[in-house]
């Protein structure tokens, strides 16, 4: 047998014993003993090809998704991923390329992948070393290009077919494995193989080799599962007696990935929860909505003397400002990773637990505290949702606050949302309140505009149930490709909800959006591209619709989400700044009445 063939079969063996399950595949020609392996592999899954891995041998997970974009793979990659680690499996997710520039277009994906901490292995297929450095066809320097994002790259020579070889390659993969999932550093992430093939790269007839565990390592250590695994895995209530609090007024930010621990020590302790919306964490009646536009004020935000920060919190200054205001005592709980967050360098401590005595309610600032937020919380609420009303009362498109809004009140506890970067998951974050939250993510690792059709799919097919994705038309337009479902794959079922409001809008709310700007920031801030958003749809084969009003609205979002489908709700631009700047008065005058009565 060709030993770049056997090889890649022993690979795919021991990928599948050290529990992946999912496979991205991009064609190309190095990489085909990959690419067949992985097709009988997945065909003999599902029952319709020959028995692969020799008697005994089964496929159990192995599903096969193939795209033709690397880009758009990796990012599919990193959906699966997400959507892995929300349901609380340990399971690293691969991606296949050919050589050459394949394996550049994958490395956005590893850098939110490294960021979010995401367990990607990377199998790249490249030449034999005896090719590179000739100018021979599409070879490149591979090893080491995706370096200072990955947990670890192994430039893995060209099978020979030597003794002990399969035994080799066992190992390897058991130690890219561990890495990726941070087994023994709690800093999970991606991993790079380099794989060289030589040529013959095509089976004949020959059996695979027999099932083997014969150089798979069992490594031992708590395998990180992201911050708490979210969602799945609620922490349960710890009904334990509270201590008499220590009346520092506290709040609890909650960033990206912060868990159900953000949650539980908001509730014990009786402290706000400011809990964005791919915390895990936003639900319950201390997460206070609007609360961002309640920093602002004197008699809330002024008030904190105690940050506790669990995730990454990303999306508004106000926290950001907080975080850094003299006085103001910052504790980081951060259970994984490399780095702990801590963008102001503020933090005094930094822990890698949550403490039993923050579970107990032993520190709390008393009630009242909490109750002067939860009255805030309320009048913002009212007050956004009266500045929106005013503002469609005036006709023309809608405010995209209305769809976040509206995106909000349809995301029930046990559905999905994937939000996109810039303004939805900023508008999400002002106006969400759940009783239960849905489950939401999104990539907020580097909050790229980036690969986020791809991710959503990803999401779907990962979790094998209906999600709906939340974009602006930016994000949307950056990753059309992603809807390139070929007849032969599987076809998750999303709703991509786009906000088109003709460009990028975030920039108007920025110091960019400063009316003296206006003219020249068109152009090269909010970049208006006059895309057919509908033409698109009709050309990747997938159902569009065109929403304009509120009543089209929430039957759009009402319908059954089958198959992958795109609703494009047309939002105004034009008035966002000014929008946002009556909706800021109309909170902070609603909430200095709530607070006076
Ligand atoms: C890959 C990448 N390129 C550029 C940016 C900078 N960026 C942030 S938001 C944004 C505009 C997004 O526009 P859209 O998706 O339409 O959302 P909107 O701001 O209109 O709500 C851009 C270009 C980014 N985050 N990621
Ligand atoms: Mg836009």
């Amino acid at each position: 047998m060709s030993p770049s063939v056997r090889a890649a079969r022993v690979l795919v063996q021991a990928l599948v014993d050290l529990g992946v399950r999912h496979v991205v595949l991009a064609p190309g020609s190095r990489s085909a003993p990959l690419a067949y392996a992985l097709a009988q592999a997945a065909a003999a899954r599902t029952g319709e090809g020959p028995e692969v891995g020799g008697p005994g041998w089964s496929v159990p997970g192995l599903e096969l998704h193939v795209r033709i974009d690397e880009r758009a793979a990796g990012f599919l990659a990193v959906g699966l991923a997400r959507a892995a680690r929300a349901a609380g499996r340990v399971e690293p997710v691969a991606v296949v390329t050919t050589s050459g520039t394949a394996v550049a277009n994958l490395h956005p994906a590893v850098l939110e992948a490294d960021r979010a901490g995401l367990p990607l292995l990377l199998l790249t297929a490249d030449r034999p070393h005896e090719l590179r450095g000739t100018g021979a066809n599409q070879t490149t320097h591979q090893v080491g290009l995706l370096a200072p994002a990955v947990r670890l790259t192994l430039d893995v020579p060209a099978p020979t077919g030597r003794p002990g070889e399969d035994r080799d390659l066992r190992h390897v993969t058991s130690r890219a494995i561990a890495a990726a999932l941070g087994t023994r550093t709690a800093d999970p992430g991606p991993v790079h193989l380099d794989l060289a093939y030589r040529e013959p790269l095509v089976p004949g007839e020959e059996a695979w080799p027999e099932p083997s565990r014969d150089g798979l390592v069992e490594v031992d250590g708590a395998p990180a599962a992201g911050v708490a695994s979210s969602w799945a895995a609620r922490v349960s209530d710890p009904a334990v007696p509270a201590a008499p609090p220590d009346g520092v007024r506290t709040v609890v930010v909650a960033g990206d990935g912060a868990g159900p621990a953000a949650f539980w020590i908001a509730a014990a302790n009786g402290w706000p929860l400011l809990a964005e919306p791919t915390s895990g964490a936003r639900e319950g009646r201390n997460a206070i909505p609007a609360y961002r536009l309640l920093l602002d004020l004197p008699e809330l935000g002024g008030q904190v003397q105690r940050v506790v920060v669990l995730g990454r919190p990303t999306l508004s200054r106000q926290v950001q400002t907080l975080l850094v205001r003299p006085g103001v005592e910052v504790l980081v709980i951060a259970p994984e990773g490399r780095d702990w967050p801590d963008a102001g360098r503020s933090a005094a401590r930094v822990l890698s637990h949550v403490p039993p005595g923050l579970l107990r309610g032993n520190l709390g600032a008393g009630s009242d505290w909490l109750a002067r937020w939860r009255a805030a919380g309320v009048a913002a609420a009212g007050a956004v949702t009266m500045t929106l009303r005013a503002a469609m009362d005036d006709g023309g498109p809608l405010p995209a606050a209305v769809l976040a809004t509206a995106v909000a009140a349809h995301g029930l506890a046990g559905e999905v949302i994937v939000v996109g970067a810039s303004n939805p998951v900023r508008d999400l974050d002002l106006v969400a309140a759940w009783d239960e939250a849905p489950l939401v993510l999104g990539n907020r690792g580097l909050a790229g505009i980036d690969g986020t059709v791809s991710t959503a799919v990803g999401v779907a097919l990962g979790l094998g149930r209906p999600v709906r994705a939340y974009l602006g038309d930016l994000t949307f337009l950056h990753d059309v490709g992603g809807l390139l479902t070929g007849p032969l794959e599987r076809v998750p079922d999303l709703q991509v909800v786009v906000a088109n409001d003709g460009g990028g809008s975030i920039f108007a709310t920025l110091e960019q959006g400063d009316p003296r700007w206006a003219e020249v920031a068109e152009r090269v801030f909010a970049t208006p591209h006059g895309a057919d958003l509908g033409a698109l749809c009709v050309g990747y084969g997938v159902a569009h619709r065109r929403v304009e009003d509120m009543a089209a609205l929430h039957v759009a979002l009402a319908a059954p989400i089958v198959g992958l489908s795109v609703v494009e709700v047309v939002v105004d631009r034009a008035d966002r700044r000014d929008l946002h700047q009556r909706m800021a008065a109309a909170v902070w005058s609603a909430v200095d009445t709530a607070l006076a009565e």
